[in-house]
């Protein structure tokens, strides 16, 4: 377990940051469902001397000499993530999620090509074709969103839109969207209408690598994600993709988009892809997902609506226009009970995204820290205590106690400081 002790006493500043934030790490209930805690082994990769090693290129064909050691990391990375996910061809290289999308674009669109993806307030991505998204801005953009009714996805209507839109790209993925993807039923969809398909997996990537979500690595022609939550390595991006485009997209990356890759985070992202295959982490991935939905089942036994009526996934939205809240006051409210949301527009959302009538849930970093169903009630009612005062400081700071002592329960990062 790495130390602070070096950072101490060369800069206090930094480290009472640091440390600060471990404490509200670790004092707190972290719900933001793209967020995880890193094990010790990523958290001490992502920390190493691989961090001061220039190695713009790929293993192999690099511009700096002294790649030799840097090289074998990023093999065994890219080896880890190809048999994890059963894929030809892994791209570690991506700063992030955006990145990795933004190199699957340039390597196959011009300006002005058209995709298609899931609009921002049903769930998907500003990098999916939002306006205020380079992905918006240089491309020519359809949206599908969600069923007014399910508030899911309609298969029929994006096949209907598909075909007489007829978009070189089709990007299935979410950011905030709690059911089963059919990425088959998307394969089918952009052959009928040309296109090529692209899944972003970056919140579900871990249920997917353990096959707890249907794998979208057969059907699409590129796969992308980020590697930080719920499969749990280090903040970055992930490319997937058929062997036939793998020189393309590689090009993309570097060097159209991005100059030297870090290898102290592909030495971290290689980390986290070897505990991903392990059986504790399987183990892991079936407890977020029991998780999610305890914390749904019970938040709607307190008087919630749940988008969608249910979660498949790690993650629920709350509509908290049912109590009469709204998303930007629901989130504040939790803050203060030492309980960290983000506040999301839900489908058809009459308030701007910035004010919101949800918040979304996610399991992910609870579970990290060993919570259980029993945990999860008591997640459930303390939200609900929370939010059905929101305005009341006593109310909200007792509940901000009895969030520290379930907390203390399950220990974070014990040793460091
Ligand atoms: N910010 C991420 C999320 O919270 O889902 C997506 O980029």
């Amino acid at each position: 377990m790495p130390t602070y002790d070096a950072l101490r006493a060369t800069d206090p500043e930094v480290h009472a940051i640091v440390s600060a934030e471990r404490k509200r790490q670790a004092e707190g209930l972290e719900l933001i469902a793209s967020e995880n805690f890193v094990s010790p082994a990523v958290l001490e990769a992502a920390g190493s001397v691989l961090t001061n090693k220039y190695a713009e290129g790929y293993p192999g064909r690099r511009y700096y000499g002294g790649c030799d050691v840097v090289d074998s990391v990023e093999r065994l990375a890219r080896k880890r993530a190809k048999g994890l996910f059963g894929a030809e061809h892994a791209n570690v290289q991506p700063h992030s999620g955006t990145t990795a999308n933004m190199a699957i674009y340039f390597a196959m669109l011009k300006p002005g090509d058209k995709l298609m993806g899931l609009d921002l307030s049903s769930g998907g991505h500003l990098t999916h074709g939002h306006h205020l998204s380079y992905s918006g801005r240089d491309f020519e953009v359809v949206s599908y969103g969600v069923d007014r009714d399910t508030e899911q996805i309609d298969y029929d209507e994006v096949e209907r839109l598909a075909v007489s839109e007829r978009p070189k790209l089709l990007i299935c993925g979410a950011s905030a969207y709690s059911r089963v993807i059919d990425f088959e039923r998307f394969r089918r969809i952009a052959d009928a209408a040309g296109a090529l398909l692209m899944a972003d997996i970056a919140h579900i990537a871990g249920l997917v690598a353990t096959g707890l979500h249907p794998s979208p690595v057969p059907h699409c022609d590129f796969v992308t994600t980020t590697t930080h939550k719920t499969l749990r390595g280090p903040r970055g991006g992930l490319i997937l993709c058929k062997k036939a485009h793998a020189k393309a997209i590689n090009r993309a990356l570097f060097p159209g988009l991005q100059g030297g890759p870090l290898m102290h985070i592909v030495a971290a992202k290689a980390v986290a892809f070897k505990e991903a295959a392990s059986v504790e982490f399987q183990q892991y991935q079936q407890d977020v997902l029991a998780n999610a939905r305890r914390l749904a089942v019970k938040l709607e036994s307190r008087g919630f609506r749940i988008v969608s009526g249910g979660t498949d996934n790690h993650l629920c939205l709350l509509d908290v226009s049912s109590v009469g809240l709204t998303g930007k006051v629901a989130e504040v409210a939790l803050e203060k009970a030492g309980v960290t949301v983000n506040k999301n527009t839900i489908p058809y959302d009459p308030n701007p995204p910035m004010v919101a009538s949800g918040i979304r849930l996610g399991t992910p970093a609870l579970t990290s820290r060993g919570m259980d169903a029993e945990a999860m009630d008591q997640v459930g009612d303390l939200i609900a205590d929370a939010l059905l005062a929101p305005e009341d400081v006593a109310a909200l700071s007792t509940v901000k106690g009895r969030v520290e002592e379930l907390c203390r329960r399950f220990p974070l990062y014990e040793g460091l400081d």
